[in-house]
């Protein structure tokens, strides 16, 4: 009990008074204390922790693009990204100068651009240096500057594979080429960590990884990287020698139909893309459509053989030169005389085409062209992709027939082109093309009777091989060649033919005993007065065939000398 005091200092109604109100602030005090901590505890934790715990994304690696034996064409490597938070780092501004000098900046472009997004929390310092130099620059520690991992591609063989790999952008999206086309494949998925930070946004704990980086799936191409670098040099040559615009090399294997080397100029360094013209960006062997001329002719005859109404030995008289179809004229660059079906190829005589197709007609030349897959797409798979134009007629007139004949009216990609004359190089078999490497080969469709297949093969080594014929630049010693000429003129926008603008083509396979390899090469107007496929692009194909036929170990198949050099005799006691 409280003692009070008779001398009145303390009335009684008073201390009721005091009592009251603390008891009133405890009872205030306590339902605050309830109401934050238990009813609205969830949320305010919550809202705390929005202000301090974050979320950061942990890259993925994307997948590395190889060649075929595994060289890197496009590797992932980890660089190092800069940004500032403006509203802290505006306040330190003694520090400017040296953070200025460090990301090689003048002081006053620095304090702009900081200054300019001063309300905001972040903007980039820069992106994409190597970890090295980075930390350079975050051991300064300045408030209000971070630094985030992330990852850049790189492309090692450069320009020599570009048109095919094709490109990320800075955030590692598949932007061009197989980069493009397997983009999903690539990449992985990003992973999650939780961290703490403090009021101003410094990492103060990582608390715990969320969820890990799961890295994209590795692409094993189907091309051979040295062979790659042997088209790319040996077209560039040719470019630069014949003064042309353009071209492009497609090499297969005959049996897998994978796709050894493909390249195209003019071409562009993945790896600095600043002065990027869209021509140089384009896979020319897979989207640009062409008439493709005189290797057309191949077919024409084989379709003659198929019919049963042709041998290789049958004679034609092509004589004198020309021939009048209805309203159009059909010339050889030379009256040829009589020919028979092999000397119609060796010479690249249009007459000779003509004469046949206008005998048995255009259908049956027309379906094997489709089933050789011309003017329908590959199945590579590749963005952007041509399929070109196979016409098809109720009734074929004979300007069409005949134009059809020697390979014009319709136009195909190179690659379309090289695929048909794979399948002659497969026994006349038709596998699936492809950019991956492949470990168990299709047997494939057979397509052209394997006796006819034959004959052809036979033919297209006389072009090379024999007596005046138009491809014997595309030779290589100790192999048998076997391909087929093409000098096409140029269409013209407005239509019709460009007098003086062409394009070489050679088209063909090695070696003709046991074939492994088909190729195509393609130049766009050779400017320097030689323009024949024969001069132009069948040397080409020669280099590039004998790369291919060397680099994979195939056994030489045409050594006369091997036979034909008699060893002179031992002589016994010619020695010691
Ligand atoms: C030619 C054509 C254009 C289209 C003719 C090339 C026709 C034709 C209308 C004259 C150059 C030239 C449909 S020739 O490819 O015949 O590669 O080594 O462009 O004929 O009718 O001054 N090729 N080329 N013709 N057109 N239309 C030969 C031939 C071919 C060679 C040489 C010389 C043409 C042997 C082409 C080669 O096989």
């Amino acid at each position: 009990m409280i003692n009070i005091k008779p001398n009145g200092s303390l009335h009684p109604w008073r201390f009721r008074l005091v009592i009251g109100l603390l008891g009133l602030c405890c009872a205030v005090i306590s339902w605050q204390i309830v109401q934050l901590q238990v009813l609205d505890g969830g949320f305010l934790r919550s809202q705390g922790d929005k202000r301090s715990v974050r979320h950061v994304a942990i890259p993925a690696h994307r997948g590395q693009i190889t060649d075929r034996h595994g060289e890197p064409l496009a590797v992932s490597t980890p660089v190092m990204t800069l940004w500032a938070n403006p509203t802290q780092l505006i306040h330190q501004e003694s520090r400017w100068p040296e953070l200025a000098k460090a990301l090689g900046t003048d002081l006053k472009t620095f304090a702009d651009r900081l200054k300019a997004n001063a309300k905001r929390e972040f903007i980039y310092l820069r992106r994409h240096m190597t970890p090295q130099d980075g930390e350079v620059i975050t051991d300064l520690k300045v408030p209000g500057v971070y630094s985030i991992e992330e990852y850049r591609r790189f492309y090692p063989a450069g320009e020599v594979a570009a048109h095919l790999v094709g490109f990320t952008n800075v955030d590692e999206k598949g932007q061009e080429g197989l980069e493009l086309a397997y983009n999903e494949w690539l990449e992985g998925v990003p992973g999650s960590r939780q961290v703490l930070q403090d009021r101003r946004g410094r990492l103060i704990k990582d608390v715990q990884v969320v969820r890990n980086a799961r890295p994209g799936n590795d692409l094993r191409m189907s091309i051979d990287l040295r062979l790659q670098y042997i088209a790319h040099r040996e077209l560039r040559e040719a470019l630069k020698e014949f003064g042309a615009k353009g071209g492009s090399v497609v090499l297969l294997d005959v049996h897998s139909g994978e796709v050894l080397a493909m390249v195209n100029h003019p071409a562009y360094n993945p790896n600095n893309r600043t002065n990027l013209k869209p021509g140089m960006m384009r896979n020319r062997a897979l989207i640009d459509v062409f008439e493709p001329g005189s290797p057309i002719k191949t077919f024409t005859v084989a379709a003659g053989l198929m019919s049963g109404r042709y041998q290789p030995s049958t004679v034609m008289d092509t004589r004198p030169g020309t021939m009048r179809v209805s309203t159009m004229t059909v010339h050889d660059i030379h009256n040829y005389g009589v020919l028979d079906v092999s000397g119609v190829m060796l010479k690249s005589s249009n007459v000779g085409a003509a004469k046949i197709a206008l005998d048995i007609g255009a259908e049956p030349i027309r379906d094997l062209l489709q089933q050789l897959g011309m003017g329908e797409y590959t199945g590579l798979g590749f963005p952007g992709e041509s399929v070109g134009t196979l016409p098809s007629h109720r009734r074929w007139r004979p300007v069409e027939t005949a134009t059809l004949s020697y390979g014009y009216g319709l136009s195909t990609t190179a690659t379309q082109l090289a695929q048909a004359y794979a399948v002659l190089g497969n026994g006349g078999r038709r596998v699936p093309l492809s950019l991956l490497k492949i470990e168990n080969p299709e047997p494939g469709e057979q397509i052209i009777p394997a006796d006819v297949n034959q004959q052809v093969l036979t033919m297209l080594r006389s072009v090379v091989d024999g007596e005046g014929g138009t491809g014997s630049r595309a030779r290589v010693p100790g192999y048998q060649i076997g391909g087929k000429t093409g000098t096409v003129h140029k269409t013209l926008a407005t239509g019709g033919y460009a007098k003086d603008r062409y394009r070489s083509v050679f088209a063909g396979v090695a070696p003709i005993s046991n074939p492994r390899f088909a190729a195509v090469v393609v130049v766009d107007e050779p400017s320097d007065g030689k323009y024949y496929g024969g001069l132009v692009a069948a040397p080409v194909f020669g280099q590039v065939m004998a790369g291919a036929l060397r680099l994979m170990d195939i056994p030489p198949d045409d050594m006369p000398e091997l036979q034909q050099v008699e060893l002179p005799p031992i002589k016994e006691g010619t020695r010691g």
